[in-house]
């Protein structure tokens, strides 16, 4: 997979129908830090042409566990009940080595298709969980109180930045409490979940563009285990509501810019000021945990 430099030898190209068994040595280095999860995400990926390469699929993931976290046996993971690893990249099937491939094979008349034109190179655009759309990933199952051990990263161009939220459960990443985050291309996150609520939960990009262009999934969590105990709950119940209230709301109360001194509407950047739009503004009242 890794290009040498200058060099043609075995493990430059891997031919179709050839195989080639890479050795990795799994130094210290890469190694899981006393204070990290126990397993880290790594990934791997062919580097003939790395953007053509991923776009075609030729990417995995490779997870270096610290000591004795894995069944000696079988290999997996015997510190938690479950582990998914989700991909998180906006797929550009125009960058694939399969495009004249596919165009020739899936499109009703391939000769009259521009690979140039926007909206043909837009619709190439897949906004994937490990390469699923709208809810077609393969939904993970689990059962309240399980812990389960979530390996995400993301690949890509300047585009793929995406804050990934997980519906329903909270889980540690990095050291804090979250139920988001954030991959950016190259990037490699675990997160530590103990299961608390069933039900059919998202898994969402919260780029309102990813996410109206399909880059969400679903996992279930099922009542499956006999044998949880739940904390008590010894806080007082208090009740409280959220209004949503139509409100005129001014920009700009002043009328002008408090650092020119200029009219609001003498900016360039903002020639057709109106300061009042009609808003709903909400308003809430806080809760806390005891
Ligand atoms: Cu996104």
């Amino acid at each position: 997979m890794e290009r040498l430099a200058g060099t043609r030898v075995m493990n430059d190209m891997v031919p179709p129908g050839k195989n080639y068994t890479y050795v990795w040595p799994v130094r210290e280095e890469y190694a899981p830090a006393p204070a990290d999860a126990n397993c880290l995400t790594w990934v791997y990926h062919s580097h003939i042409d790395a953007p053509k390469d991923i776009c075609s699929g030729l990417i995995g993931p490779l997870l270096v566990c610290k000591e004795g976290m894995l069944n000696r046996y079988s290999g997996t993971r015997a510190d938690v009940d479950r582990e998914f690893i989700i991909m998180f990249t906006l797929v550009e099937e125009n960058q694939s080595w399969y495009l004249d491939e596919n165009i020739r094979h899936f499109c009703t008349d391939p000769d009259s298709v521009d690979k140039d034109d926007a909206v043909f190179q837009r619709s190439n655009k897949m906004h994937a969980l490990n390469g699923f759309l709208f809810g077609n990933f393969p939904e993970p199952e689990m059962c309240v109180g399980e812990s389960v051990s979530w390996h995400l990263f993301g690949m890509g161009n300047e585009i793929d930045i995406h804050p990934i939220y997980f519906y329903g459960n909270t889980f540690i990443s990095r050291g804090h409490r979250t139920d988001v985050v954030n991959l950016f291309p190259a990037t490699f996150l675990m997160a530590e979940m103990i299961v608390e609520n069933s039900g059919k939960w998202m898994i969402t990009c919260q780029v309102s563009d990813h996410l109206q262009a399909g880059m969400l999934g679903q996992y279930n969590v099922g009542n499956c285990k006999s044998d949880i105990l739940h904390p008590k709950m010894n806080g007082q119940q208090r009740r409280y509501f959220i209004a949503a209230e139509k409100v005129l709301w001014d920009y700009g109360p002043l009328g002008y810019d408090k650092f020119s001194g200029l009219p609001l509407n003498a900016s360039r950047r903002t020639p057709f000021w109106d300061s009042s739009i009609v808003m709903l503004q909400s308003t809430s009242h806080k809760g806390k945990t005891e």
